[in-house]
């Protein structure tokens, strides 16, 4: 609103131009002044007004301009914060936000930028144990599979509302801080209405600075294993009657791990090529948006990936920790019933490295 302000003022202060302009004018013509005073007077008068009229009405049309531009900018920017950025190179600008959540004040934190950011990943491929481990950082909020209710992603308008609502700091999660929030997020499954959406997702994020962080998995048959595995606990609830998607304690992963599905070998690779597919157009749609590709299989190997992803969003960098324990920790052979039926329905296949874990 401050810049509307400003735009009023100036054309406030126009008439002032306009005199010092008439001044001129009289100081450069003092001697015809004596022998036509009256027609000159009337003349510089006539003249003044009219340079006057002309530059009031251009700035009037300029500023009818600016106010155009300013709304579309506002429409975004209007609810933030009005804050100063010392030492932000200019790319960084647009990442960074200044929320005024509805619901409380920011406070000490009203000056803190906060970046937008958006895991998006398939089921069963770490992103449980991902978010975790970011919000161990004190300045996350991850906010979880927001869009795991089908309401607010039945149509463009609820999935739009519902990211406003996020990354203005009004979402109300287990996720939420103490601390100063300085990225703020959810996980988001690419068939939860995100490929379905896509182009106006991707617009989404460009036009709002959302950066995405891409998590998916190399290996599409342990993931595939987890998957069955996951949709026997959901109807059998192995663990005192409750269904647990991830667990804290190696016993209770052991429980979870016992179960050895028996892999349909028939619809086996049209399934692997199916999430294939869905991961490389996922990454395709978004190849414009500012992203980060992380594979669930180097983040168990390698911790050094989680400091990359601090990194991309420009947070300090501390160590994260989660306390979910991994469920499928033995060979892949000895999670599958009917393994030797699957190896040899991979053999030949483009995924046959699956079998021994090489990807
Ligand atoms: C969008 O979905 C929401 C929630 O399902 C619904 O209330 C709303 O009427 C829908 N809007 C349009 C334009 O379809
Ligand atoms: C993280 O939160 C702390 C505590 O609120 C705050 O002092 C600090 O500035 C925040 N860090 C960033 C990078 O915003
Ligand atoms: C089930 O509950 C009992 C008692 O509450 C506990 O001792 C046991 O560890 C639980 N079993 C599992 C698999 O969580
Ligand atoms: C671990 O990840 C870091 C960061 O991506 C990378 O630089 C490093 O080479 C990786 N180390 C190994 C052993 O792959
Ligand atoms: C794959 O099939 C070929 C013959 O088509 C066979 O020679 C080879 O032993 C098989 N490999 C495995 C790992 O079963
Ligand atoms: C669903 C499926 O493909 N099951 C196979 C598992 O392996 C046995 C033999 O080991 C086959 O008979 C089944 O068809």
């Amino acid at each position: 609103m401050e810049g509307v302000g400003r735009e009023h003022d100036s054309s406030v202060a126009l008439p002032v131009e306009d005199s010092g302009a008439a001044k001129d004018t009289t100081s450069a013509s003092t001697k015809p002044t004596r022998r036509y005073p009256l027609a000159s007077w009337v003349a510089i008068l006539a003249l003044a007004t009219l340079v006057g009229v002309y530059i009031f009405s251009l700035s009037l049309k300029q500023n009818g301009m600016l106010f155009g531009l300013r709304q579309t900018n506002m429409i975004e920017k209007e609810r933030e914060q009005p804050c100063h950025l010392p030492g932000f190179p200019q790319t960084e600008i647009p990442y960074l936000h200044f929320p005024t959540p509805n619901t409380y004040s920011r406070k000490e934190c009203a000056c803190t930028p906060v970046r937008f950011f958006a895991i998006l990943s398939m089921q069963r491929s770490g992103s449980g144990w991902f978010e975790t481990l970011l919000n161990s950082h004190e300045n996350i909020s991850s906010n979880g599979e927001i869009f795991s209710v089908k309401d607010r992603r039945s149509n463009v308008t609820a999935i739009t509302q519902t990211l406003d609502k996020l990354y203005n700091l009004d979402w109300f999660s287990s996720a939420a801080k103490n601390e100063c929030t300085a990225a703020v997020g959810l996980k988001w499954m690419l068939n939860q209405g995100l490929m379905k959406h896509h182009q106006e997702v991707v617009e989404y994020f460009n036009r709002r600075g959302v950066s995405v962080i891409f998590l998916l998995r190399r290996n599409l048959l342990q993931r595939y294993v987890s998957i069955l595995a996951n949709d026997y606990d959901r109807n059998t609830k192995q663990l005192n009657g409750t269904h647990k998607a991830h667990v804290h304690h190696r016993g209770q992963a052991d429980v979870l791990a016992q179960y050895k599905p028996t892999i349909d070998t028939k619809s086996l690779i049209a399934e692997l090529k199916r999430s294939d597919k869905l991961a490389a157009d996922a990454l395709v749609r978004f190849k414009k948006i500012r992203s980060i590709v992380l594979y669930y299989e180097d983040v168990v190997s390698n911790r050094t990936k989680l400091t990359d992803v601090l990194d991309f969003l420009k947070l300090p960098k501390i160590k994260l920790s989660s306390r979910h324990v991994k469920i499928h920790t033995k060979r892949l052979r000895d999670h599958i019933d009917n393994w030797t039926d699957v190896s040899n329905t991979l053999n030949g296949t483009q995924y046959q490295s699956f079998l021994n874990g090489r990807r």
